[in-house]
């Protein structure tokens, strides 16, 4: 069949309808907001990030410190379970990576449990923050993240349904088991891979 130039032109990048994981739709434009608990008014000032637990040396840094650390950003898709897809979005921050090798995780760290300034938990197998696959971020487009969405800083780890993106995180701590977080605990799968449709317990 020819392929005409009007449905070339229309064409982003690799195909959409392959980019969207099973069960998913594409949210377009609209970025939905969804939060278990009340939206905080984080203040920069006061606020850390920390990387502890089994780690050879617990890490601490200031809002200014993690600024001067070097960049690095996410261009791509995130889904949430709520079967939301959204396609082509940019996060600024930092690589998860930069902070892990601060810290240096000891042999026997495997997971860790992302904590936000208001005791939202939700756990990670490690290697699913390292290799270049998660952020810390605080700018989305080019502007201040908006505190709906987790400003003035959250996790972002894009591969994973969007839930393990602990928005307002302050936290990484390593442990040598797993140990389900906030949404965990009340069903959703350990690890979340969307092209797994890994969404409650018992999945895949
Ligand atoms: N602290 C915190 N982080 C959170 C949540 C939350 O309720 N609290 N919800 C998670 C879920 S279920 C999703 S889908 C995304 C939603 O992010 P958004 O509101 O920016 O779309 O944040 C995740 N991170
Ligand atoms: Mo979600």
């Amino acid at each position: 069949m020819p392929i005409t130039r009007g449905f070339l032109g229309k064409r982003r990048g690799p195909d959409r309808a392959d980019r969207l994981p099973p069960g998913q739709y594409d949210t377009g434009s609209s970025w939905p907001t969804l939060t278990a608990e009340a939206t905080p008014n984080l203040d920069v000032e006061k606020w850390t990030m920390s990387v502890d637990g089994l780690v050879e040396t617990p890490r601490t840094w200031s809002w200014r410190e993690l600024h001067a650390l070097p960049g690095s950003t996410y261009f791509g898709d995130i889904h949430c379970v709520t079967t939301w897809s959204k396609f082509d979005v940019t996060f600024a921050g930092v690589s998860v990576d930069t902070l892990l090798e601060a810290a240096g995780p000891l042999p026997e760290a495997a997971y860790v449990m992302a904590h936000s300034t208001t005791g939202y938990t939700t756990n990670l197998p490690l290697a699913d923050l390292t290799g270049g696959k998660a952020w810390v971020v605080w700018d989305y487009d080019g502007k201040p993240l908006p505190r709906g969405h987790g400003g003035p800083v959250r996790l972002l780890v894009p591969h994973l349904y969007f839930w393990k993106s602990a928005k307002w995180v302050t936290r990484l701590e390593l442990m040598d088991r797993d140990r389900p977080g906030f949404w965990e605990q009340n069903g959703y799968h350990d690890r979340g891979d969307p092209w797994l449709e890994q969404r409650y317990q018992g999945d895949p």
